[in-house]
């Protein structure tokens, strides 16, 4: 199947191949959004069809719930799954500490609940995702649609105080009208360059009225594995 994809997509293909062999028979496992997370959803759903794998699968989006559900996995809610085995999840940057920015595909708050109620988290992503210090790729805040010109003002009041670069705040759009995500609330997109320290402004981030949640997941991820477009995959 590597074989006829661009660099790019054989990148992300290796990384969530070499994720999969972490899954086991019986797991329950937690199924990422985003371009990464759908071929380790497919690879996944091979085991499933081909090695008769008993998997119970917790999709982070509508998106992935619909192509779980074509991959032929047995897919419920959290609540029915209960606690989770592994989460397996894309990432739109990490750094050496494995700390991340999620959310550029609009599924952070799912993502950020499913991967705390799991045992392990792994990452897969195309070698480009590392950085050196996380806030080069907008930081997506998940906040209610009540009053969120007033949650802007105030998240844009706060980065005053922050150590960050850029301090410009953007309502995430889906054509003429906000993007709306599966929980139904709205994504303002803070672009900073930079993120001084990425545990502050995660924690700051969700005092303030409104914020449901931020893309910034820290301590949660346990193993990042890289893909390359040469095939070549490292943990
Ligand atoms: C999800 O999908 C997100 O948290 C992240 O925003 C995005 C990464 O998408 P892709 O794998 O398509 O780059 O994992």
């Amino acid at each position: 199947m590597a074989a006829e994809l661009s660099p790019i997509d054989k990148a992300k293909f290796v990384a969530a191949k070499r994720a999969v062999e972490f899954v086991e028979d019986g797991m329950r496992l937690g199924l990422g959004t985003g371009s990464t997370a759908a071929w380790m959803v497919r690879c996944v759903g091979e085991l499933v069809r081909e090695e008769g794998y008993r998997i119970t699968g917790v999709p982070t989006s509508s998106r992935t719930a619909d192509l779980a559900r074509q991959c032929g996995i047995t897919v419920v809610g959290l609540d029915e799954a209960k606690w989770l085995d592994l989460t397996i999840d894309g990432a739109d940057e990490f750094d050496g500490q494995l700390n991340l920015i999620k959310g550029g595909g609009g599924a952070l708050l799912q993502e950020k609940i499913v991967a705390t109620a799991s045992d392990q988290m792994i990452v897969i992503a195309d070698a480009a995702k590392e950085v050196s210090q996380l806030g080069a790729f907008p930081l997506p805040i998940e906040v209610v649609p009540f009053g969120w010109q007033t949650t802007k003002a105030l998240i844009e009041e706060t980065l005053v105080s922050l150590d960050v670069l850029g301090r410009a705040a953007t309502l995430r759009m889906n054509g003429d009208a906000p993007y709306v995500t599966d929980e139904g609330n709205y994504i303002i997109d803070l672009h900073l360059g930079r993120i001084g320290n990425a545990r502050q402004m995660a924690l700051v981030m969700n005092q303030i009225p409104g914020v449901v949640e931020n893309g910034l997941f820290i301590d949660i991820c346990d193993i990042v594995v890289i893909g390359h477009g040469d095939g070549k995959v490292e943990t």
